[in-house]
């Protein structure tokens, strides 16, 4: 039926430091509101929220050269790793609730220091793979990825504030879908490394659902950790983002691309990034990015969108 394998372990991570826009912070509350727990309930998965992560503000720093708040988003994502590896150990599908994408370091690296090596499918416009080198903003949200490459542990710097990160994935177990705004220097990264990617050329080419067998195929039996972007879909959809690029994937491929993950039986770990409420233009445009947020979590713990039904229903008679 739904939830019959797994439970769901919720954390909240009200953190914006990777990005220089307020407001991101209040995803996990707002995605809360629109009625997340109980609609996982109505699918019968079990659920714990293990409520948000707690930000120091002592943690704020100046930049260092171009990188900005190093310190926040090296301590953050450290206490986040921790939460993951304790939600993990407890049993539960982990739902990070972002929160920007630099906190992608933290739930990758407890995800992975819980069950071991693991297949990732990053869902973005973007390649947040940028090196504290190539980077041309000094936003962290930029660059996860290179922090957790091991393929790149050459090409970035010791940096005191990730001294207790050890890059943990092999860009052999890496999928991207919906690129479609990527820095050259990343685009560098991409071919040499020989990255997976399906960009948007590779949905309009091929189709979502090839996109997805192939994707599953790639990654094989490995626990899937899933980390959404909101702003892989098109911004006419989620606006309140904030960095919205055009020509992103439809309401329906986004949630086709959950239902398929759903589906292996192996999704692990789901990251929803990105959600800026101060950043929609109209109300309308907000609840239009938070919905699909929730939907987009939904299609992954076992909503179909030809219905469900408890597994005690008992029809009238
Ligand atoms: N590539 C740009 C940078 O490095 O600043 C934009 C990154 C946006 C990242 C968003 C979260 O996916
Ligand atoms: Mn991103
Ligand atoms: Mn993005």
């Amino acid at each position: 039926l739904s939830c019959l394998s797994s439970s769901v372990g919720i954390i909240g991570a009200p953190f914006s430091k990777g990005q220089p826009r307020g407001g991101v912070e209040r995803g996990p509350d707002l995605i809360r509101a629109a009625g997340l727990l109980p609609k996982l309930h109505e699918l019968e998965c079990a659920v714990k929220d293990y409520g948000n992560l707690a930000f120091e503000e002592a943690e704020l720093d100046g930049p260092e050269g171009v990188l900005k708040n190093l310190k926040a988003v090296g301590g953050f994502n450290q206490r986040l790793s921790q939460a993951v590896q304790l939600v993990k150990k407890d049993g539960h599908t982990t739902v990070m609730l972002g929160g920007d994408h630099s906190l992608a370091i933290g739930s990758i690296h407890g995800h992975s220091a819980a069950v071991g090596q693991l297949g990732i499918v990053w869902v973005d416009a973007h390649a947040d793979i940028n090196t504290p080198l190539t980077t041309s903003t000094g936003n962290l949200h930029g660059q996860p990825l290179s922090f957790l490459v091991k393929e790149l542990q050459s090409s970035v710097p010791v940096l005191p504030s990730f001294s207790w990160l050890k890059p943990c994935i092999s860009v052999k177990d890496l999928v991207y879908i919906g690129l479609r705004d990527v820095d050259p220097g990343e685009h560098y990264i991409l071919k040499e490394l020989g990255v997976k990617m399906f960009s948007m050329s590779e949905v309009d080419q091929l189709g979502v659902s090839r996109v997805m067998e192939e994707t599953c195929d790639y990654l094989g039996n490995k626990p899937i950790h899933l980390s959404y972007d909101i702003d892989a879909i098109d911004p006419t959809v989620t606006p309140a983002t904030g960095t919205p690029v055009v020509g992103g994937l439809s309401y329906r491929e986004g949630v086709y691309i959950t239902e398929c993950l759903r589906e292996t039986g192996r999704l692990s770990a789901v990251d929803l990034v990105e959600v800026n409420p101060l950043l929609g233009k109209t109300e309308e445009g907000i609840q239009s990015t938070v919905s699909m947020a929730v939907d987009l979590l939904l299609g992954c713990f076992g909503r179909l969108r030809e219905g469900n039904h408890p597994s005690d229903y008992n029809p009238p008679k």
